[in-house]
């Protein structure tokens, strides 16, 4: 068992946080019986929007281009002198968007990734390691000012130069490392021996990543790895996160972000269970608010109670985008599920580069990997799980680029 930390209320009360054995860092909000977070829901999406609940499903999306159309202010809903922040998003994906956060904007980000960090294990004084990047990247800042919220002692290290951030690890003894899942992996290539480390958990997100992946970061780190999600565009990181305890889904702070699940064709609602695109309602945010924003991530939801005593609706894992799905020779295929068939392959490392050509009218997939391990045996083997033809190029350890912030493991070279 891991030693866990009473949660002492940063403003100076020390509460009664301790929720069936798991400290809760706001649980007046976080534990609401379902009918009454709705009502705080329904006040809140009518005192911002002056929309009422029941006719949310009628109110038209917000999408992404918007936001780019507007660049870099125009969607701001208060003055600029107003907003104390800007960050954008890591534009891995076109051009970069723009947000702005008022001084409440960042308090309720700072409460959120707290959530987030109390959720994973964390505790005033726990030390935690934030590899995110820090800049214009939400990553870094968000987790940043959530630890500090909590009372942590925050290492600030941002992404980049791994031996250091090893060294920064074994001499300062971080608890909580935070930073993408690719990079996590990254790190691990430079620990020889986790006993040397004293983490305990680590927040991941910021990019698709699978349980094969949980696996291979817990037993290269020796912690518990927890899936933390969000956007720019909603807010940051701290959306959504997992709880150590449970690891079964991340808990949506519904009482800032209204989420939803509709069909990525129709746009009709979906329920809990079947898996769309993800929408948000921002209910709290003063610079940038959004009314039903699609996301363009595909996950379900369930509000079946979770064991660790939070009310919160729960998101899946993100299984892709509506637009990173890879259509190869008319097989829909995420790279997400790429991932999780190779991670099943013995001998295989957790790196790989997905490459995708057009080089005679014919889409053609080149999956490569590290490892060991016949290409054609593992080519059969992913043909016979994803139904998918692709050639496999086992290449030695080391060889596929490490990333220090968002992985890019799809290479597209198909003109369009
Ligand atoms: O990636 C915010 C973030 C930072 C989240 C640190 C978690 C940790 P953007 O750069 O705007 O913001 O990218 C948002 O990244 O729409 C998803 O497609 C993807 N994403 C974020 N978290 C996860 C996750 C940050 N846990 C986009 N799993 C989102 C899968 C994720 N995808």
């Amino acid at each position: 068992m891991r030693a866990r930390r009473l949660l002492v209320d940063p403003n100076g009360a020390c509460a009664d946080r301790i929720i069936r054995g798991v400290p809760i860092f706001q649980p007046e909000l976080e534990t609401l019986p379902r009918p009454k977070l709705e009502e705080l829901q329904r006040e809140r999406l009518r005192g911002r929007f002056g929309v009422d609940l029941e006719a949310l499903a009628e109110q038209p999306f917000r999408v992404k281009s918007e936001l780019r159309d507007a660049y870099p202010f125009g969607l701001l809903q208060v003055p600029l002198e107003e907003c104390i922040r800007i960050h954008a998003s890591s534009g891995t994906r076109g051009k970069a968007t723009i947000v702005a956060y008022t001084r409440a904007d960042l308090a309720a980000w700072a409460d959120c990734c707290a959530r987030a960090l109390a959720a994973a294990g964390a505790g005033p004084g726990t030390v935690v390691h934030v590899a995110y990047g820090y800049g214009l990247f939400t990553g870094g800042l968000g987790l940043h000012y959530g630890a500090e919220r909590l009372g942590c002692t925050v290492v600030p290290a941002s992404g980049g130069n791994t031996p250091r951030q090893v060294q920064l690890l074994e001499d300062l003894g971080a608890e909580i490392l935070c930073c993408t899942p690719s990079y996590a992996l990254a790190i691990a290539d430079h620990v020889p021996d986790p006993a040397r480390l004293r983490l305990r958990a680590g927040l991941f997100g910021a990019e698709p990543w699978t349980e094969g992946l949980r696996e291979a970061i817990e037993g290269a780190l020796d912690l518990t790895a927890v899936d933390i999600y969000g956007l720019s565009e909603v807010m940051g990181p701290g959306v959504s996160a997992e709880c150590a305890e449970a690891r079964d889904g991340a808990h949506v702070n519904e009482d800032h972000f209204l989420v939803e699940v509709v069909d990525p064709e129709s746009g009709e609602p979906l329920p809990d269970g079947e898996i769309g695109e993800l929408l948000f309602t921002t209910l709290t945010k003063e610079a940038l608010p959004l009314l039903r924003y699609r996301t363009g991530d595909l996950a379900s939801l369930t509000r079946e109670p979770c064991r660790c005593g939070r009310t919160f609706a729960r998101m899946s894992r993100v299984l892709g985008r509506t637009d990173d799905m890879l259509i190869i020779r008319g097989v829909n295929v995420f790279p997400s599920e790429i991932e999780r068939a190779l991670l099943g392959i013995p001998d295989l490392a957790p790196h790989y580069q997905l490459i995708v050509e057009r080089p005679k009218r014919l889409d053609e997939l080149t999956v490569r990997v590290e490892g060991a391990g016949d290409p054609v045996r593992i080519s059969k083997q992913l043909h016979s799980v994803l139904g998918l033809n692709a050639r496999v190029e086992v290449v030695p350890p080391g060889s596929i680029p490490r990333s220090e912030g968002k992985a890019l493991r799809v290479i597209d070279r198909r003109e369009t």
